[in-house]
C-alpha cells in the first residue's frame, strides 16, 4: 500500500531535483521554440507623446487609417503614456516616490490613452480591453472584433527593477514583450519621426543627424545616444523569441502605417536577436 502510494506521488520530471542555473541540465528541456499563440495578429504601437498628445490633428488622421486597415489585418493596438505621465515623474520624484510607485502611475496614463483612441474607433466595434482580458482573453475578443486597443504599459508595478529612477519597462518595451510572448506576425512602432536617427532629428544636434533605414537592436545598443523609444527595449529586442524585426515609422505622414502593415519599408527596420522560423 505505501510503495503504491510513493509512486504516485512521484512525478518523474527532467528539472525535479537539478538546480535551475545549471545551463547543461536546463538547456534541452527549455531550449524549445515557443508556439505562436497569436500568429496573425499585427500589433501597433501609438506614441503617447508623439501622437496622443498633439491631439485632434495627428489622432484623427491616425484613427481614420487604422479604420481602414480593420478589413485587412486583425490588430491590437497599444497605445504610450505621453506628456502627463512625465509631469507625474516629475512630481514624484520631488516627493521621492520609489520607481515601483511611479511605474503604475505612469501606466494608468497610457491606459487613458487608449481608452480615448478606443472611443473613436467604437463605431468601428473597437473597445478598450484591460490588461487581464489582453492577458487571458484576446482570441476571443479577436473573434468578435478586427481589432481591440489596450495600454502599452508593461503591469510591472511595484516589481520595476530598482536601478533607475525612472520606470525603464515603459509603453515602447511592454508592446514588444507583449507582441513576442503571443507570437504575433508583427510590431510596428508608431511615433512622430521617420525612423531611427543617428542623432534626435528635434536635438541640438539635428543638422548632423541622418535616418538609419536598417539596423539591429545589437547594432543600436552600442551607441549611447538617446532614441526614440524606451533604451531598454533594445536588450528585449537582443533576447526576443519570436519577433525577428520591429519597423518604427511616422505616424504624422499618412499611409506609412499602412504600407508598413503590408510589409513595406517606409521607416527603420530593426532586426532583433530572434530567429526566423
Ligand atoms: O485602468 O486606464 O489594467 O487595462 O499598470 O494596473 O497602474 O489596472 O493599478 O484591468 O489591471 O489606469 O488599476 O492601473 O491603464 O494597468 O485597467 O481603465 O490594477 O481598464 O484595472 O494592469 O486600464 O489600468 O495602469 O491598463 O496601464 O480599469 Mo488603466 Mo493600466 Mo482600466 Mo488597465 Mo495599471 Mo486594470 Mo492594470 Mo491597475
Ligand atoms: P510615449 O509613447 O512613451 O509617450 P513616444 O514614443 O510617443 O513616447 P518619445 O518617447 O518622445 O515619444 O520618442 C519620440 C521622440 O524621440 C522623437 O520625437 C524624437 O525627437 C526623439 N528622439 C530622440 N532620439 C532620437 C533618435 N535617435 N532618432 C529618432 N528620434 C529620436
Amino acid at each position: 500500500m505505501s510503495e503504491l502510494n510513493n509512486s504516485i506521488k512521484h512525478v518523474a520530471s527532467p528539472l525535479a531535483t537539478q538546480t535551475l542555473l545549471d545551463g547543461q541540465l536546463v538547456h534541452p528541456v527549455a531550449d524549445v521554440r515557443p508556439i505562436s499563440l497569436l500568429p496573425w495578429l499585427q500589433v501597433v504601437k501609438i506614441g503617447g507623446r508623439s501622437i496622443m498628445d498633439r491631439g485632434p490633428e495627428a489622432i484623427l488622421p491616425i484613427v481614420d487609417e487604422l479604420r481602414k486597415l480593420l478589413p485587412e489585418h486583425r490588430l491590437l493596438i497599444l497605445t504610450g503614456a505621453g506628456i502627463r505621465a512625465r509631469h507625474l515623474y516629475t512630481i514624484g520624484l520631488d516627493l521621492g516616490l520609489p520607481v515601483g510607485s511611479l511605474s503604475p502611475l505612469a501606466a494608468s496614463e497610457a491606459g487613458q490613452n487608449g481608452h480615448i483612441l478606443a472611443a473613436l474607433l467604437a463605431p468601428d466595434g473597437v473597445s478598450y480591453v484591460e490588461h487581464p482580458t489582453i492577458a487571458s482573453q484576446l482570441p476571443i475578443h479577436l473573434a468578435a472584433a478586427r481589432a481591440v486597443v489596450g495600454s502599452a504599459f508593461p503591469p510591472y508595478h511595484h516589481y520595476e527593477f530598482p536601478s533607475s529612477r525612472i520606470p525603464t519597462h515603459r509603453a515602447d518595451s511592454g508592446a514588444f514583450l507583449l507582441a513576442d510572448a503571443l507570437g504575433a506576425a508583427g510590431l510596428t512602432i508608431v511615433e512622430d519621426v521617420d525612423g531611427v536617427y543617428t542623432a534626435d532629428p528635434k536635438g541640438p544636434d539635428a543638422d548632423k543627424a541622418h535616418l538609419i533605414s536598417e539596423t539591429t537592436s545589437a547594432e543600436l545598443s552600442k551607441a549611447t545616444g538617446t532614441l526614440p523609444f524606451d533604451r531598454a527595449l533594445l536588450d528585449i529586442m537582443g533576447n526576443a523569441r519570436r519577433i525577428d524585426r520591429v519597423q518604427v515609422v511616422n505616424g504624422l505622414v499618412p499611409g506609412r502605417l499602412t504600407a508598413a502593415l503590408r510589409g513595406e519599408h517606409v521607416g527603420t527596420i530593426i532586426h532583433t536577436g530572434a530567429r526566423r522560423a
